[in-house]
C-alpha cells in the first residue's frame, strides 16, 4: 500500500460520514511508514523496559517523534480537512494498545459526553499500527448513533481501558446494527465524537495498536477549565491555549509541556456531572489527585 498524494474525501464519503458518523477503511500510511512508526513506538518501550504508561499514552504527540509525525501526517489531515475545514487543532491523542491475548476492552460509549469542547464535530482519526480485526479487538460502532447523546454510567470496571469505565447500558444499544471497523496496518477510520463505539478483548497472537487522534476545528469554543491543543494546520481562532510542537524541544521541555497539558485536561476529565452522588464525587477527586500526583512525580524525575 502506498500513501495517497491528495487524500481529500469525495463528496460521497463526506455525506456518508455526516449521515452515519464514521468512515473506513482509508489508506493513509505506506506499508513502510506503518512498520517504521510501530518500530519507533516499540523501540521507545524497549528502552524504558515497559509499555507506555497511561500518562504517556495520552497526548503522546507532545513526547514522541512518531506521534508528532502522525498528528501532522498530510494524508490524515487532508481527510480531516474535508470534514472540519482548513483550520485544525489536535485536541488530544490516545494510544490504545491491547497486548496479545489480553482481556482489556473498551465499553460502548460516546466521547462527547465528557470532553470539554463546544463544537458540532470533533473527529477521531483512529490509525492502525497493527492488524485491527474482530479477533484482535478492533473498534466496534453503532452506525448513525451520533445524532443523540445517550445516558452513560461510570463502572470503573477493571479491564476497561476508559478512565472511568464509561458505559451506555445495553438496553439503550442495538447490537444487531453494530459493526467492526476492520483495518490493515497503515489504514485509518474516522468517527464523530458522539458516535457510540467500543471494542472487545484481543484474542489474537499480536498486539493491537490503535492511535486515536482527536481533531477539532480551530474555531471551537472551550468549555469548562482551560485546556491546551496543538495547531496542526491553518490558523487558530479557538479558546484553547496553544501548545508548542514537540520536534524542536529537548526531552525535558517535552515532559514539562506534556505534564502541564495533562494537568489542565484532568480538571475536565474528572469533573463530576450534576447527577453524580457523593461516592462518585469522592472517587473522581481521588482519581484526579492520583493522576496529578503522578504527573508531578514524572516532571520532577525528568529534571
Ligand atoms: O481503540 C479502542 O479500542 C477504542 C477507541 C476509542 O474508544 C476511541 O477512539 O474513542
Amino acid at each position: 500500500m502506498t500513501s495517497p498524494l491528495n487524500a481529500s474525501l469525495s463528496s460521497e464519503q463526506v455525506q456518508h460520514y455526516r449521515q452515519q458518523g464514521y468512515l473506513f477503511p482509508l489508506p493513509v500510511l505506506s506499508d513502510t511508514e506503518a512498520i517504521r512508526l510501530r518500530a519507533e513506538l516499540e523501540g521507545g518501550e524497549k528502552m524504558q523496559g515497559k509499555p507506555l504508561d497511561r500518562l504517556q499514552c495520552n497526548k503522546s504527540y507532545l513526547l514522541f517523534d512518531w506521534a508528532d509525525e502522525l498528528v501532522h501526517h498530510p494524508a490524515i489531515l487532508d481527510a480531516v480537512e474535508s470534514l472540519i475545514g482548513p483550520d485544525i487543532l489536535c485536541y488530544m491523542t490516545n494510544l490504545f494498545t491491547k497486548e496479545a491475548g489480553s482481556s482489556s476492552y473498551v465499553s460502548m460509549h460516546q466521547d462527547a459526553a465528557y470532553w470539554g469542547v463546544d463544537a458540532d464535530d470533533v473527529v477521531t482519526a483512529w490509525v492502525a499500527l497493527s492488524p485491527a480485526t474482530a479477533e484482535s479487538g478492533v473498534m466496534k460502532i453503532q452506525p448513525s448513533s451520533h445524532k443523540t447523546l445517550l445516558q452513560q454510567v461510570n463502572t470503573y470496571a477493571k479491564d476497561n481501558l476508559l478512565s472511568r469505565g464509561q458505559e451506555i447500558p445495553v438496553d439503550n444499544l442495538d447490537s444487531s446494527k453494530q459493526l467492526y471497523m476492520e483495518l490493515d496496518p497503515g489504514q485509518m477510520s474516522l468517527h464523530h465524537f458522539q458516535l457510540v463505539h467500543g471494542s472487545d478483548a484481543n484474542t489474537s497472537s499480536d498486539r493491537r495498536i490503535g492511535f486515536a487522534i482527536r481533531y477539532v476545528a480551530a474555531t471551537a469554543k472551550k468549555i469548562g477549565a482551560e485546556e491546551s491543543a496543538l495547531l496542526v494546520r491553518g490558523d487558530n481562532h479557538s479558546g484553547f491555549i496553544m501548545e508548542q510542537r514537540a520536534k524542536p524541544l529537548s526531552r525535558r521541555q517535552r515532559i514539562q509541556q506534556h505534564t502541564q497539558a495533562l494537568r489542565r485536561q484532568m480538571h475536565n476529565l474528572f469533573e463530576p456531572g450534576d447527577e453524580a452522588n457523593w461516592q462518585e464525587r469522592l472517587r473522581l477527586k481521588a482519581t484526579k489527585a492520583l493522576g496529578l500526583g503522578l504527573s508531578y512525580w514524572k516532571e520532577i524525575s525528568a529534571r
